[in-house]
C-alpha cells in the first residue's frame, strides 16, 4: 500500500495539514506532492492529480480521495490496528462530531483570520460578533472534549486523533492573531505546536519562495 498525497503550500494550506499531520503523527510513510496555489499552472496541476482540482488529495493503489475529512477517514479504514479515531464509542462520536462541524462551519473566523503559517504572531484587532461566536465554540469545544476524554494525553482525546489533526489549523489561526482564548485552550494549542512533525510543517512553510497577497494581513 503506497500513499501518495498532493498538498498545497505549506506557508498557506489548511486543508492539506489535516492528512499531512495525520499520516506524519501516525508514522505512516507517503510520499508528497506540492502544488504551489493560485497561480497560472496550479489548476491545470491540481487537476490532474483529482477532478476536484483542489489539495489534499490522496492516491492509494487504484483508489483516489479528495478532501480533507474524507482523506482522513479513508486512511483510518486502511490502518485499523491504529488509534485514528478514539477507541471508545463515546469519544469516538463527540471526536467525530467535531471534526465535521470544523469541516463544515467556523466560516466567520476562517474568513477574517486566514491560516498564514509563517506570519509572525501579531494582533489584527477585534474579531466581528460572528467570528468571536465561532472562536468561543471551538474553546468550549476543546475543554468539553478535554475535560471528558483529555485525561490520558494532551490532546483533545488524550493520544493524538484525527479530531486535533481537522483541527490543528485553527491552533495556527489563533495563535497567529492572538486570539483571546482560555487557558485551557492555550495548553492545548501548545502541545499542536510542539509536535515535531507540525514543526517541520511550519519551518517548510517559511521557506517556501511563494507569497499569496490575500492570505497576508
Ligand atoms: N473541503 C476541502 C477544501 C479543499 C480546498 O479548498 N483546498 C484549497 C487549498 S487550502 C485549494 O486547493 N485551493 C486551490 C483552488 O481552489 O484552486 C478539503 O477539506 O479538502
Amino acid at each position: 500500500m503506497t500513499f501518495s498525497l498532493l498538498i498545497g503550500n505549506k506557508a498557506y494550506s489548511s486543508w492539506s495539514l489535516r492528512p499531512w499531520l495525520l499520516l506524519k503523527q501516525f508514522g505512516i510513510p507517503f510520499e508528497e506532492t506540492l502544488v504551489p496555489l493560485y497561480g497560472p499552472e496550479s489548476k491545470e496541476k491540481l487537476l490532474a492529480f483529482s477532478p476536484a482540482g483542489k489539495a489534499p488529495a490522496l492516491r492509494c493503489d487504484d483508489s483516489l480521495v479528495w478532501d480533507s475529512l474524507a482523506i482522513v477517514e479513508f486512511v483510518a479504514e486502511r490502518y485499523p490496528d491504529l488509534a485514528i479515531w478514539p477507541r471508545d464509542p463515546a469519544a469516538r462520536a463527540l471526536a467525530r462530531s467535531l471534526a465535521a462541524e470544523m469541516h463544515s462551519g467556523f466560516t466567520a473566523m476562517r474568513g477574517e483570520f486566514p491560516t498564514n503559517f509563517r506570519r509572525p504572531p501579531r494582533p489584527v484587532g477585534a474579531p466581528s460578533p460572528a467570528a468571536a461566536a465561532d472562536i468561543a465554540r471551538i474553546d468550549a469545544a476543546w475543554r468539553d472534549a478535554r475535560a471528558r476524554f483529555g485525561s490520558e494525553g494532551l490532546f483533545l482525546f488524550g493520544a493524538f486523533s484525527a479530531a486535533d489533526a481537522m483541527f490543528a489549523p485553527v491552533v495556527c489561526r489563533f495563535s497567529t492573531y492572538v486570539l483571546d482564548v482560555s487557558t485551557q485552550a492555550q495548553d492545548y494549542m501548545r502541545a499542536i505546536e510542539t509536535l515535531p512533525a507540525y514543526r517541520e510543517w511550519v519551518e517548510s512553510g517559511r521557506a517556501e519562495p511563494w507569497v499569496l497577497e490575500k492570505f497576508e494581513q
